[in-house]
């Protein structure tokens, strides 16, 4: 059984659990974070789940993150490695088709997710929920949107010519996207229409994993 420490509001430990559905392998989840925890983020004065700061939790995970696994005995943080690890060990076919060039391609997917997405959300959940509303910043979050839709479009032509990121199947490289864009659409309400890539969320909404792990709207719009 995987061990997995994490938080489900944390979208970087959605990958992962998602990743675990896809695999189909047995895991446990262990709440843990420094700055989220029942009542929503410590700013709004409730405590953390903890662990994360304990020696113990740092000598798996010096950077006090989540997600991190413990597979026995194996410790692995970052969550697009974990997801490599999750498709490379127990789903080759099912997550990559048992094709290096997936694989790759989903890797190039997973880095474009962390440098052209990630930080804009990152604003986003900070500006519009987590940070007191006496301490948010309007302008912050616009320019999020803003740069947001340069790579939506950019996903949106892509999607034109094929059903998932890395062609005609599902693969890994559908995970990390998926949880970001799919967070987008919670939090941009008057958002601009990116079709290809609302009907490619369509078919990941599909997905039991997806279902199951990234969809409740709680996961990402809790302040
Ligand atoms: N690049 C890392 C990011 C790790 C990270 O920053 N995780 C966030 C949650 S998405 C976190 O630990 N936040 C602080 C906390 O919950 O204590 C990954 O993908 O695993």
């Amino acid at each position: 059984m995987i061990q997995v420490w994490g938080r489900p509001t944390s979208i970087c430990t959605e990958r992962v659990l998602w990743g675990m559905a896809e695999a189909d392998v047995p895991y446990v989840l262990t709440l843990a974070s420094g700055t989220m925890g029942s009542q929503g983020h410590v700013s709004k004065g409730g405590p953390p789940f903890g662990i994360v700061n304990t020696p113990e939790y740092r000598k798996l995970n010096p950077n006090g993150t989540v997600p991190t696994i413990n597979d026995n005995g194996f410790i692995l943080w970052e969550s697009n490695a974990i997801l490599m690890y999750l498709a490379l060990k127990y789903a080759p076919e099912a997550m990559y088709q048992s094709k290096p060039e997936v694989l790759a391609q989903a890797s190039q997917w997973m880095a474009w997710t962390n440098e052209y997405l990630e930080p804009h959300l990152h604003t986003l959940v900070m500006e519009l929920l987590r940070l007191p509303p006496a301490q948010r910043n309007a302008a912050a979050a616009e320019d999020a949107f803003t740069e947001l839709k340069k790579p939506l479009a950019l996903l949106d032509a892509h999607l034109l010519q094929r059903d998932f990121v890395t062609g005609d199947r599902f693969s890994v490289g559908d995970i990390p996207v998926g949880c970001a864009v799919y967070r987008w659409t919670l939090l941009a309400n008057n958002r601009p229409k990116f079709p290809h890539v609302e009907a490619w969320l369509e078919r990941l909404a599909a997905r039991p994993g997806f279902e199951k792990h990234v969809e409740p709207p709680d996961f990402h719009l809790a302040g």
